[in-house]
C-alpha cells in the first residue's frame, strides 16, 4: 500500500518472536504425523540483480476492473521481463495464476469493481461461496483475506483461490475448502507496481507537481480461518524480489534471511526513498518448484514479522476496516521489509 502521511512516528515493531515460539513449541507437542518433508534447502542463497526497469512487456494489463465511480483508484497491472546480470530472464513481478489464466477466482468480501461493498460484518453472505475440494472427507473451513496487493492461496499444493484484482482497488476476498489435519497453505504475495523492476509505483494518482512518480510502495497480508488459524509470526514468510536499492550490496543474506538492515527502516516512513529512480537495483531469488507443497521444508525459511494496522497504512480501507468481526485477532504479516519485500511467499502448517 502506499505511504501514508497519518501514519503515527512513533510506533514500536510488532514482531512477537516469544510468543510464536512459545506457540511453536506448543504445537509441536500436540503434533500430529504430517506427510513426510523433503529435505531443508541449506545450500547458499543464489541472488541474481537486475538494474533498471523490465525491458519487455509480456502482459500489458492483468487488471480487469472498470471504472463504477468516480473516486476509483484502478491502476495498470502489467508483466514485463528482465534480464539479469547473470543472464537469467526474471518474470516481474512474478508468474502468477492469474496471468496463467489459472482458477479458481476470488469470491469478494468486497471488492469495487464488482460492485460487492457490504456495510458491515453482518451485511456478508458466505453462502454462495463455493467450497474447494482438498480432502472430500475433511473440514470446511470459511476464509477472509486481504492481500496488498495479490494472492494466490494453495492448500496441500492445491490451488484454492486466486486474487481477481491484482492491483487495485483494494479488495478482500472469502474462501472456503474441504481439508484434513494437519494441513498446509502457502500464499504466494505481491507488492506491484507501475515501474516493473524498480519496485516503485506511481502515488498517489494522479500524480501533482507535489508528488511523486517513484514512489516505494509496500505489501502485507492478513487472513482468519474459521477453525481458528489466524496469520502472524508463527508464519513463515520469505521474500524473493528486493527493490529500490541504490546498491545490490545493501541485500545481506544471513542463512535464508535475505535482509536489507541499513536502509532506515522496515516501514513506511522509515525505510530509504532512493534517488535512483531508473537506475535503480533489484536483488531476486529463484524461486522453489514446489513451494505449495505440504512437502516442502521450510525450517531454514524465516518467521514471518508482524505488522500493526498503521505501519501497512489500511486504517482507511473499506475492504479490512469495515470487518473487524471477521479478522478477530489475525496479524498483518510480511517478510523482513515491507517497502523493498516486493515478492513474498508465506506459508503455514496446521497441525
Ligand atoms: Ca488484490
Ligand atoms: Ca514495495
Amino acid at each position: 500500500m502506499n505511504g501514508n502521511t497519518g501514519r503515527a512516528l512513533a510506533r514500536a515493531r510488532s514482531i512477537t518472536f516469544a510468543l510464536a515460539a512459545t506457540a511453536a513449541l506448543a504445537a509441536c507437542q500436540t503434533a500430529p504425523v504430517g506427510p513426510e518433508l523433503d529435505a531443508a534447502d541449506t545450500s547458499a542463497p543464489r541472488r541474481m540483480v537486475t538494474q533498471g526497469r523490465a525491458t519487455k512487456v509480456i502482459v500489458p494489463n492483468l487488471t480487469k476492473c472498470a471504472f463504477t465511480h468516480p473516486k476509483m483508484n484502478v491502476r495498470v497491472a502489467a508483466v514485463g521481463e528482465i534480464t539479469a546480470t547473470d543472464g537469467t530472464v526474471i518474470t516481474m513481478p512474478a508468474v502468477t495464476a492469474l496471468q496463467k489464466g489459472l482458477g479458481p477466482s476470488s469470491h469478494d468480501l468486497y471488492n469495487e469493481c464488482n460492485q460487492v461493498t457490504p456495510k458491515n460484518s453482518a451485511e456478508v453472505s458466505t453462502a454462495n461461496v463455493p467450497v474447494i475440494d482438498v480432502d472430500a472427507d475433511g473440514e470446511v473451513i470459511t476464509g477472509y483475506i486481504v492481500a496488498d496487493n495479490y494472492y494466490e492461496m494453495y492448500v496441500n499444493g492445491k490451488l484454492v483461490s486466486v486474487d481477481n484484482t491484482p492491483y487495485t482497488p483494494f479488495n478482500s476476498s472469502i474462501v472456503k475448502f474441504r481439508v484434513k489435519r494437519p494441513y498446509t497453505m502457502a500464499f504466494l504475495l505481491i507488492d506491484w507496481d507501475e515501474h516493473l523492476g524498480l519496485g516503485m509505483e506511481v502515488f498517489p494518482v494522479p500524480v501533482t507537481a507535489n508528488t511523486s512518480k517513484f514512489y516505494p510502495g509496500d505489501g502485507g497480508l492478513i487472513a482468519r480461518f474459521s477453525d481458528g488459524t489466524v496469520t502472524d509470526g508463527s508464519w513463515k514468510a520469505q521474500t524473493f524480489y528486493i527493490a529500490p536499492l541504490m546498491d545490490p550490496k545493501e541485500v545481506v543474506e544471513r542463512g535464508n534471511v535475505h535482509d536489507t538492515p541499513n536502509l532506515g527502516g522496515r516501514v513506511h516512513p522509515y525505510a530509504r526513498r532512493p534517488a535512483c529512480e531508473d537506475k535503480c537495483y533489484a536483488v531476486h531469488y529463484p524461486i522453489p518448484a514446489n513451494w505449495q507443497s505440504p512437502r516442502f521444508n521450510d525450517t531454514n525459511w524465516p518467521r514471518a514479522w508482524e505488522f500493526t494496522d498503521q505501519e501497512i497504512g489500511v486504517t482507511n480501507l473499506p475492504a479490512y476496516t469495515r470487518y473487524p468481526e471477521l479478522f478477530g485477532d489475525a496479524r498483518w504479516i510480511w517478510s523482513q521489509n515491507l517497502v523493498l519485500d516486493n515478492v513474498v511467499i508465506a506459508r503455514k502448517t496446521v497441525r
